[in-house]
């Protein structure tokens, strides 16, 4: 099963995506989703440029041996770029190994470890009647777990929320694109002001959800580990399912400080890109949940080495899955978090029906639960002229600032 080519296909139906395309001589196609939402275009050039070349006339079936000749032989390591381009490529060959061996990839990955996927969706809203209107919404459509995102009085946008702001254009022209250049939007934050509002909100919401609906929380990032272990103190009466990001995980040690004063479960991970990144975290017990995604995590060889030393720690997935993790990249985690041991839920925002189009899946999701499907591969079909219909849109992911104008982590 040679490989005798690889397209990088970039389309745009609801929101960007970068898939990598390969082709073998014994007729199969095999697709791996390289979307680093904001920063597509670096994906796609170090794809094309770089990469592609080297798997021409590859033997298809040498996942481990291609991986290691991406990662080791550019002497660079790590990064978002590069941990996302050989996420593609590791896809795309777990891809065709699976239709080579006729079997849903969970097969290879050791079989099914369960029936299906828990699945947590997002429900938010600037004022408390919103919020609880947007609960009853995602209950309606299946979801038995619910991540709760709320409005901060004084402040204009509900934070950390996964649409992308709409790009505003610029009075300058894109250097190589030649269109009006795009401006992230800009969005303001008040770390007292939130710490002071959230307990509020889930005493609400526990009190119109009653204590068994599993709810979730994101502070993407935003407080110090003083603040996040107060938060995560007045938050234990509301039993969450996991509080994540809650300081910039690049910090590792900081979790400490958070950990030694709260029962909260802690998440963190989505913007890592290697298991190296969570030594402290795995060998010090400070979290509970992996949020890496296959995509931003060198695939799925990578990401199940993680897994499999999380699991050594009863420390479990729950990984990324927003909408800028494409079809393909969701398919790959739903049939990795099938097959292991230590999966714990997976977020699930449903992509639109433009992008459905583009993208042709198997996969199922009822009462609250997501399943592969059972085709051989990963299940997901790439539709080349529909996806030539959406070309590619210059966005960028908001940006953050205190009142006094200070960039913060957004
Ligand atoms: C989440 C995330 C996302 C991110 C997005 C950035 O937990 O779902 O925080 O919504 O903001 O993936 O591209
Ligand atoms: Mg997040």
């Amino acid at each position: 099963m040679r490989i005798v080519d690889a397209e990088v296909v970039v389309t745009s139906p609801d929101r960007n995506f970068v898939t990598l395309v390969l082709r073998t001589d014994d007729g199969l196609t095999g697709i791996g989703d390289g979307t680093l939402n904001g920063r597509e275009l670096a994906v796609v050039a170090y794809l094309r440029e770089h990469v592609a070349p080297l798997l021409l006339g590859r033997d298809a079936h040498r996942i481990e041996d291609t991986w290691q000749l991406l990662y080791r032989g550019a002497y660079w390591r790590r990064g978002p770029v590069t941990m996302a381009a050989i996420a593609a490529v590791d896809v795309a060959l777990w891809d065709l190994k699976a239709q080579a061996a006729q079997m849903p990839l969970y097969q290879l990955l050791g079989g099914a470890s369960r029936t299906g996927l828990m699945a947590y969706g997002h429900a938010s809203g600037q004022t408390l009647p919103e919020l609880v209107e947007s609960i009853h919404a995602r209950l309606e459509e299946g979801y038995r777990s619910i991540r709760v995102q709320s409005g901060v009085p004084g402040l204009r946008s509900i934070y950390g929320i996964s649409a992308p702001s709409p790009a505003q254009p610029g009075q300058e022209t894109h250097p190589t694109q030649g269109s009006p250049v795009a401006r992230p939007a800009e969005e303001d934050w008040d770390s007292r002001a939130y710490l002071r509002h959230l307990p509020g909100v889930f005493e609400a919401v526990r009190a119109e959800f009653g204590p068994e609906l599993p709810l979730l929380h994101d502070v993407h990032h935003r407080l110090t580990p003083v603040q996040a272990a107060r938060l995560g103190k007045d938050l234990e009466p509301y039993d969450l399912f996991w509080l994540e990001d809650c300081t910039p995980a690049e910090n590792q040690e900081a979790l400490r400080l958070v950990r030694q004063h709260t029962t909260t479960p802690l998440a963190v991970g989505e913007v890592f890109n290697t298991a190296w990144d969570y030594q402290t975290l795995l060998r010090e017990q400070l979290i509970d949940y992996v949020r890496s995604a296959v995509t931003h995590t060198g695939g799925i060889s990578h990401l199940r080495k993680l897994l499999d030393q999380a699991a050594l720690h009863q420390i479990r997935a729950g990984m990324h899955g927003p909408t800028d993790i494409s079809p393909v990249g969701m398919a790959a985690q739903l049939h990795l978090g099938l097959a292991i041991h230590n999966f714990g839920i997976q977020e699930y925002a449903r992509h639109g029906a433009l992008t459905d189009e583009v993208f042709r899946q198997t996969s199922t999701f009822r009462d609250g639960h997501l399943h592969p499907g059972d085709e051989p591969g990963l299940g997901v079909t790439l539709d080349l002229e529909a996806a030539a219909r959406h070309p590619y849109r210059p966005a960028y992911l908001p940006v953050n600032r205190l009142a006094d104008q200070t960039v913060h982590d957004w």
